[in-house]
């Protein structure tokens, strides 16, 4: 009963003349900065609690269905819809109640209901001025910031889409009291007192306000210099949490040590810039002018991150305001930053180094503010325009994972855009869905987009469909927060709120610094070229800080003589430092780490050892991870039947000391496991593997998500084994893959290609990170990449991993004979910027993976994987070539009758990877197993001179021929022809066994497939078939 007539009591507006303060009195207090519960008021002052039909339980439907109705009144039944007007207006006890409408079709019904509020034409006003009223409220929370301040220029570019291209947007916003009228309210209701729904927060500690002032206060929460938009996410409570963070009356104020300090840190960004400008004014630098306030916001969300226990955080940013970033939040030392900008300077590190806007950066100090340790690194990019998001989020993954920081409490990663970028870069999406996948997610992160308007000459009229450059953020239910940058304490306060959002929820949040760039996109560009009416407004506008700084005096927060002081501190800061660039003789870029990997080298950076390791096992513990790959190591897991029969098959390979390709990548993984170092598989559908033969998870066939990853159950000690199904994204997910790899030598972190020729989505990755990362940035990386590949007859898709692409990026010289040196292919290894293998039999798969782990350096591998290999079933390997003292084969000679008399060979056929079976079967067919001789080169980069000289050497009456199932503009011939030619010192032609040229990969023909695969099986066993051409 209580609660109806509290529910009931809340319909009723007051007049004015009741004091707020004592409607106020019963209404709970919001706990500040907690989450507060919603109760409903309860004021217990209506006639209707002598209802005769209310009791304790009908009370609880009852008020279910009252808050139904303020809602939408058509959501209930029309004789509650009666009662509760009814029960409003005051009705004596008993008589609100009025018996339903009889059944008599819809028409009679609303007619019966018309009448009886017609009856009551006081109480349909009060109900809808108080619909009005909600509604009102709700528009403010849902549209308030398309009517914010949010252009320091106000020239409107960064409004929504829609009203870009023609005006000012229409919105039912109130911004004028004509607007009342879309509401059905008019001048006359301003001073009529409103109770406040739960949805709001207007009223602090008050629950009734007058509309003039609900309405100024919404205007206060959703249209000054903040547009919250929040709307669309789908929970109630974070809803309402923002709500409380920007309505609640008074949150926007600051100390006057936190307005000094952001004055301070304003000096700062702006002074920096200004004396880059000065000492350097012809360099391109991508000055950060126009959005000064970046500096205070990103110091703001790394003070209140380690406020709450943040340790590490881990950065990615663009070009624009990097060195600024780099100086005043991550303190590199300023020296080193300006002797970058001395040409003369000798690099001391070896490989191309790079420009200093792309460089990295990896510094631990203490947080000023909060007093306690905080690690923050930078990430190193390219050009390429948000391709660092993904490899930012994989290392951020790694730390917590290293750390055992399974919340993201103690480390996160913040990401810089563009709006350009932003908007227009599909890897940004990609990022997004990492943000919420159990193997993927890092808990939160916060995007800080510096919205200049404009991207490079490009206006966002016409670079982006979208409102706003951050819409993409609202897939994953981020929390936008616009803010005009031309005022940094509203700067300052979303960067406070986005932090805590982050550290509450866990999830990531966009801060939108709408700004703009003073300059061209460098400092040399002409921006009135194509942006006139943006620059005539620009060259008006007052500088950020200045206009704080007069702030500041007017409000006496800070004296003329402090402000003047602290500029001419910073000043003479960074003379003294330029002072100390010039004696800076050698520019070295290992002091643009931004990743180390403490201990893994010696004192120098160099390797611990150069010398090669077996990679074999002994024969127990073979048979005891070949155990573990064929049982289910836990109790009552039903397996499929299938899975049963492939397990078994397993057991059996075990009995007779063999091992398919699937068993021998279980044996290097589960040894590398056992041995300490965590394992991460990850890529659509690896679990399973594509080709159903890894089964690495096995489902219980009774239980919903019952899993069993018999790889963890190896030894007690053993590191753990993360193998994860990723989204459906190379780029994005490849690129997580090389960021967790960055974080530690220790641990084999492997990408799979669904199959390899969907590489080429992630080729910005590949291009830009893999094949030049330590070249660029002197940092090694290991990274694993399997393609699937192999031309099988299934069509131009789903055929190549394109191993061309690769080879033709390797670093090393075709035309030149190495050096011999002691350890060869270690020392080959150490040079290489990546190692190409395409193994023809799981032993070397098995070797080649250990190998990944066990040398003392790190390289990425890219493995061309096979297809029907993966159950051929000459495609095994023997125990015997997996014990300790065996190695990794990076060229398999012909063991056959062929070395009883060498002299009689006439031909070598030199290949790869899968074709060697097709060749051997063609041999045997033909008989000539004795004069063709065929070589398998295992590690095609770096290329084994000195073995492939070996067999050149052995057989030397022989012909050379490259053989390849590849087309001929494909595959390895370009690559392996000169290194062949260079190997017998061009004393003998290499001739081509293969398809011509084409220019999809594979035909789409299955019985012109076999045409091609018969036609240079012949040309690769037929002696006379290069005659002419000789
Ligand atoms: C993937 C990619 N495409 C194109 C470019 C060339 N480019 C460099 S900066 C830039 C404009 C970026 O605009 P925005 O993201 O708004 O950043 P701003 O320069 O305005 O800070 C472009 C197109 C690039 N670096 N990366
Ligand atoms: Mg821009």
């Amino acid at each position: 009963m209580q609660r109806l007539r509290t529910t009931v009591a809340r319909l009723r507006p007051i007049t004015a003349t009741q004091t707020v303060k004592s409607q106020s009195q019963a209404r709970p207090m919001a706990v500040g900065g907690a989450l507060r519960t919603f109760e409903p008021l309860r004021s217990y002052t209506t006639s209707v609690s002598a209802e005769p039909f209310l009791n304790g339980t009908s009370s609880n439907y009852v008020e279910e269905m009252y808050y139904a109705w303020l809602e939408n009144p058509r959501s209930v039944h029309k004789s509650w819809d009666i009662f509760f007007r009814n029960a409003n207006a005051g009705v004596s006890p008993g008589s609100a109640y009025q018996s339903p409408p009889p059944l008599g079709g819809a028409a009679l019904e609303l007619a019966n209901a018309q009448a009886m509020v017609e009856a009551q034409p006081n109480m349909e006003k009060l109900v809808e001025d108080h619909l009005a009223v909600q509604s009102l409220v709700r528009a403010y929370q849902v549209r308030g910031h398309h009517i914010a301040k949010l252009d320091p220029l106000d020239i409107g570019k960064c409004a929504p889409a829609s009203s870009r291209c023609s005006g000012p947007p229409s919105s039912d916003i109130i911004t004028s009291s004509d607007k009342l009228g879309f509401y059905g309210l008019d001048e006359s209701d301003l001073d009529k007192v409103f109770r406040l729904p739960t949805t709001t927060f207007i009223g602090g500690s008050e629950s009734v306000l007058p509309l003039r002032e609900i309405i100024s206060r919404l205007e206060m929460a959703y249209c000054q210099s903040i547009g919250v938009e929040f709307m669309f996410i789908n929970d109630l409570e974070q809803c309402q949490w923002i709500r409380q963070k920007f309505e609640r009356p008074g949150v926007m104020q600051f100390t006057l040590e936190e307005k000094r300090t952001l004055l301070t840190r304003m000096v700062r960004s702006t002074k920096f810039e200004e004396f880059l400008q000065r000492k350097w004014s012809s360099e391109k630098r991508f000055g950060l002018e126009g959005c000064e306030s970046l500096i205070p916001a990103l110091k703001t969300i790394i003070d209140k991150s380690s406020m709450n226990g943040v340790e590490s955080i881990i950065m990615g940013m663009p070009h624009r305001g990097r060195l600024n970033v780099l100086a005043n939040v991550i303190h590199k030392e300023l020296d080193q930053i300006f002797c970058q900008f001395d040409s003369n300077l000798e690099a001391a590190d070896e490989g191309s180094g790079d420009v200093k806007y792309h460089l990295g950066m990896w510094h631990r100090r203490i947080n000023r503010v909060t007093d306690r340790n905080i690690t923050l690194s930078l990430m190193a990019n390219p050009s390429h325009l948000e391709a660092v998001d993904p490899v930012v989020q994989g290392k951020t993954k790694a730390e917590q994972f290293y750390c055992g920081d399974t919340e993201g409490k103690r480390v996160m990663s913040i990401l810089l855009h563009g709006d350009a970028a932003f908007a227009g870069q599909g890897v940004v999406y990609e990022t997004f869905h990492l943000s919420d996948l159990p193997s993927y997610t890092t808990h939160g992160t916060v995007h800080v987009v510096v919205n200049n308007q404009v991207g490079f000459t490009t206006d966002p009229r016409v670079a982006r469909s979208s409102s706003y450059p951050t819409d993409v953020a609202k897939v994953v239910n981020a929390p936008i927060f616009h803010v005009n940058a031309d005022d940094p304490e509203a700067v300052m306060y979303v960067c406070n709120v986005a932090a805590e959002w982050r550290a509450t929820f866990h999830k990531d949040v966009v801060v939108d610094l709408v700004c703009y760039r003073r300059n061209g996109h460098n400092e040399m560009d002409e921006p009135l070229f194509t942006q006139p009416l943006m620059y005539k407004q620009i060259k008006k506008q007052k500088g950020v800080l200045q206009k704080y700084s007069e702030k500041l005096l007017a409000e006496g927060a800070v004296s003329r003589q402090d402000y003047e002081e602290e500029i001419a501190k910073y000043d003479k800061i960074c003379e003294e430092a330029h002072a100390r660039s010039k004696d800076e003789k050698i520019l070295h870029i290992k002091h643009w780490l931004d990743s180390p990997w403490p201990g893994f080298f010696n004192v120098d950076g160099q390797p611990k050892s150069m010398t090669s390791r077996s990679t074999g096992l002994p024969e127990e513990e073979l048979v005891h991870i070949g155990y573990i790959a064929s049982s289910v190591p836990v109790e009552d897991f039903t397996i499929h039947r299938g899975l049963s029969r492939i397990l078994k098959g397993r057991a059996t390979m075990v009995g007779q000391r063999v091992c398919d390709w699937a068993l021998g990548e279980y044996m290097a993984f589960g040894s590398l496991l056992k041995e300490g170092t965590h394992i991460r598989l990850s890529g659509q559908d690896v679990e399973r593997g594509t080709f159903s033969h890894r089964h690495h998870v096995l489902h219980d066939q009774k239980i919903d998500r019952r899993i069993c990853i018999p790889m963890n159950h190896i030894s007690p000690n053993q590191a753990p084994y993360t193998v994860c199904n990723s989204s459906l994204s190379e780029y994005g997910v490849l690129g997580f893959e090389l960021g967790f790899a960055m974080a530690s030598p220790n641990a084999l972190v492997l990408w799979e290609a669904q199959f390899g020729d969907f590489h080429n989505t992630a080729q910005c990755i590949i291009d830009q990170f893999i094949c030049p990362g330590q070249a660029k940035w002197v940092r090694q990386n290991g990274i694993v990449l399997l393609l699937p590949h192999g031309m099988e007859g299934m069509g131009p898709e789903h055929s190549s991993a394109r191993p061309e692409r690769f080879l033709q990026m390797c670093n090393e010289d075709p035309d030149t004979y190495p050096v011999s040196v002691c350890e060869f292919a270690v020392r080959q290894l150490y040079d290489c910027n990546w190692i190409i293998v395409n193994c023809s039999t799981p032993a070397n798969y098995f070797h080649v993976l250990r190998r990944q782990i066990l040398q003392a350096f790190r390289k990425p591998l890219i493995v061309i994987t096979p297809k029907s290999l993966l159950r051929h079933p000459e495609a095994k390997s023997s125990f015997d070539d997996m014990l300790p003292g065996t190695h990794f084969q990076r060229l398999i000679p012909d063991s056959g009758p062929v070395c009883e008399n060498p002299e009689a060979v006439k031909r070598i056929v030199f290949c790869t990877g899968k074709v060697y079976y097709e060749l051997t079967r063609e041999r045997n067919n033909r008989g000539n197993d004795d004069t063709v001789a065929i070589a398998r080169i295992e590690q095609l980069s770096p290329f084994p001179f000195d073995q492939v000289k070996v067999e050149t050497d052995r057989y030397p009456n022989a012909d050379l021929v490259w053989c390849q199932e590849e087309h001929k503009n494909q595959g390895y011939y370009d690559y392996v022809k000169p290194r062949l030619r260079t190997t017998v010192d061009r004393t003998r032609p290499v001739w081509y066994a293969g398809r011509g040229p084409a220019a999809a990969p594979a035909t789409g023909n299955k019985a012109a497939h076999l045409v091609e695969l018969q036609r240079f099986l012949d040309t690769a066993f037929n002696l006379d078939a290069f005659t002419e051409q000789s």
